[in-house]
């Protein structure tokens, strides 16, 4: 009997969460979709809202999208979990919105770009590498799960790049910056690692090693 016992507690999947090998270390799920951002939700203002891509462009030109020409660019979902760095994660989100590669096709940078500083609505930023930004996973999104985003969750377009800390990806976004050099976005200047992989544990710019990052 206590065999079979332990063979149901198997079975329904009772094993310690650590275990789970999506969990990146110091990670625990999380349940339902908590709200967590610095500073107030915007109102999002259909008229004068853009999408801008600037920086170090392949034209030396800017280029930008109204919400109903973003709304129009090529889609794909992509699975993806978000890791907080406050240590919840959400495993298996289907997102679905804008490839960030194909906004880099639509407006390509420079040759000589190597990173791109992502801006959100009230100057909140995250820089990225270029690689991780360009990543096939990497997507701006307007949906999690087939439905809208709300506007708590970033409506109407947040970055997702699953294989960062989600810091990493602002909701609201307005803009991207291609640039030829790395530079701090806001929680980059504030303590946080420049690069944030949750599979390395880069939670906090105290870890950065040389070559990590800009100095502070
Ligand atoms: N504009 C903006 N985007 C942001 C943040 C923020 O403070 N401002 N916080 C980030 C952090 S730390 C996390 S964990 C996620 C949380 O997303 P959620 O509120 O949809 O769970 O948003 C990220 N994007
Ligand atoms: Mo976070």
């Amino acid at each position: 009997m206590g065999g079979m016992g332990q063979f149901e507690h198997q079975q329904q999947g009772a094993r310690p969460e650590e275990a789970d090998p999506r969990l990146p270390p110091g990670q625990r799920t999380q349940r339902g979709w908590p709200v967590l951002h610095y500073g107030p939700v915007p109102r999002f203002k259909p008229l004068t809202w853009q999408f801008q891509v600037f920086g170090a462009t392949a034209s030396g030109e800017k280029q930008s999208w109204d919400h109903e020409r973003f709304c129009a660019l090529p889609r794909i979902t992509v699975h993806g979990d978000l890791h907080c760095v406050t240590r919840f994660s959400m495993l298996d989100n289907e997102w679905s919105g804008v490839a960030t590669r194909t906004v880099l096709e639509l407006a390509p940078p420079a040759p000589d770009v190597t990173h791109v500083m992502v801006w959100a609505e009230y100057g909140y930023s995250s820089n990225l590498r270029l690689a991780d930004f360009a990543d096939e996973r990497s997507l701006f999104a307007t949906h999690r799960g087939g439905e809208p985003l709300t506007v708590e969750h970033g409506f109407p377009v947040r970055l997702i790049v699953p294989q960062l800390y989600a810091w990493k990806g602002p909701k609201w976004v307005r803009a991207v910056e291609y640039m030829r050099a790395d530079r701090r976005g806001f929680w980059e200047e504030r303590g946080y690692h420049n690069l944030g992989d949750p599979w390395q544990e880069q939670r906090y710019s105290y870890q950065e090693r040389p070559g990590d990052g800009p100095e502070l």
